[in-house]
């Protein structure tokens, strides 16, 4: 997507929300990989300053931008209601949209680019990689609350916003189309990966079936639980869950396995130096431990024994999602190098194999929880 300079987002973009004050810059903004982030700065006429978030949406990955935003406005404002009558702070611990000047939760330009707007959390930090363990267990008990909180949230109502979002058996027949089309020529180079994702097929079916055979629950899902989703505050210890986007129906294995996918690994998603990767079970156990705090007396004891292989599935099917976008021409996932999403997908691959390898410490430590 095309960058947009300050004033390009202050003439054809900020113009339109209800927000005040003389734009003095609109930023680039941290290192998600599908929407196009800025965090534009405002003086206010009485000399302050106040900071936003702005989102261009990737509507070519969210095809639905109305009901996406619907999911978002209801989630937030429900969570505000949890959280104003539980002595929380509304504006911190949960995203607070922005509307436009005609009260829409989005600006729809007339290129067609669709744009929304939040509160900027202030004095919080969002990391890529774990720097103390204390902040993966602050994460834990965010996703694990997250889920818990949105277990009265009528389901129903949320679009699906990516359809078959984590379906392995679904990602990996993408996988095997984007091997026969081949269209860069690319599968010649990536032999290893693409037999290590071949070998796994029947994985692929394990949660998926059970939950089509009704032994585990659909529950209200984030899908996207990745350590820097969610802005942890210092001085208090206090969270706020973001990247609202894939917020719909979806299995408790998708969010303890897809933070543990990218937080518990030692080295950050795209290291190149694959020795220094790995799954720490140190870290494992932490988040275990406060995921299961939090959201542990709702899961059935199947859905519990099941979390390693939540970890397990989440990092195989994002590796396969990064050998995809490889062999596809790097056309989903934002990149900033040549080879960045092979990069991604060797180090999924090495984290699912060690994971195989840890399977009987990561099952005792399930245990050591339930
Ligand atoms: P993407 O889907 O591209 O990952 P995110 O919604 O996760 O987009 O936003 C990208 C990054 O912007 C986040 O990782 C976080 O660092 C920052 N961010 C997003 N929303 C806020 C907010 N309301 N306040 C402060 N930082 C934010
Ligand atoms: C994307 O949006 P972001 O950067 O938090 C992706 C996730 C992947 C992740 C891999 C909508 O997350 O599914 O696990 O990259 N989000 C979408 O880092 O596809
Ligand atoms: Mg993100």
């Amino acid at each position: 997507m095309e960058k947009y300079s300050a004033e390009q987002i202050r003439n054809q973009v900020l113009c339109h929300f209800a927000v005040e004050g003389e734009l003095l810059e609109a930023p680039s903004y941290g290192s998600g990989h599908i929407n196009d982030t800025y965090a534009p700065r405002l003086r206010l006429s009485d000399g302050r300053e106040i900071r936003y978030i702005l989102q261009r949406i990737n509507t070519g990955i969210f095809q639905d931008p109305k009901g996406l935003m619907e999911n978002i406005a209801g989630v937030t404002s429900y969570l505000k209601g949890i959280l104003a009558a539980n002595g929380g702070d509304p504006l911190r611990e949960t995203l607070t949209l922005i509307p436009t000047k005609d009260d829409q939760p989005f600006y729809q330009a007339p290129d067609g680019s669709c744009w929304r707007m939040y509160l900027f959390v202030e004095d919080t930090i969002s990391y890529d990689l774990v720097e103390k363990p204390e902040d993966f267990y602050i994460s834990a008990k965010a996703f694990g609350r997250f889920q818990m909180l949105l277990a009265g949230y009528p389901a129903a109502t949320l679009h699906e916003t990516i359809l078959n979002f984590h379906n392995t058996v679904s990602r990996f027949e993408n996988l095997k189309k984007a091997i026969a089309a081949d269209p860069l020529g690319r599968a010649k180079e990536v032999q290893p990966e693409i037999e290590f994702a071949l070998a796994r097929e029947t994985d692929t079916h394990v949660l998926v079936d059970l939950q089509a055979k009704g032994e585990i629950p659909l529950r209200v899902t984030h899908n996207d639980t990745k350590l820097n989703n969610v802005l942890i505050d210092p001085s208090n210890g206090r969270v706020c869950v973001i990247d609202l986007d894939t917020v719909m129906p979806g299995l408790a294995h998708y969010d303890f396995g897809d933070s543990i996918r990218f937080g518990a690994s030692t080295a950050l998603e795209d290291e190149q130096d694959l020795s220094k990767v790995s799954m720490d079970l140190n870290l494992f156990d932490i988040y275990t431990k406060g995921f299961l705090e939090e959201a542990g007396a709702v899961l059935s004891p199947l859905e519990k024994e099941l979390l390693p292989m939540g970890a397990k599935l989440m990092t195989y099917e994002c590796g396969i999602r990064f050998l995809t976008d490889y062999l596809e021409g790097d056309t989903y996932f934002r990149t900033h190098r040549p080879g960045q999403n092979l990069d991604r997908t060797r180090t999924q691959f090495k984290l699912v194999a060690d994971m195989e390898a840890k399977w009987d410490a990561m099952a005792a430590i399930i245990k050591k929880y339930a």
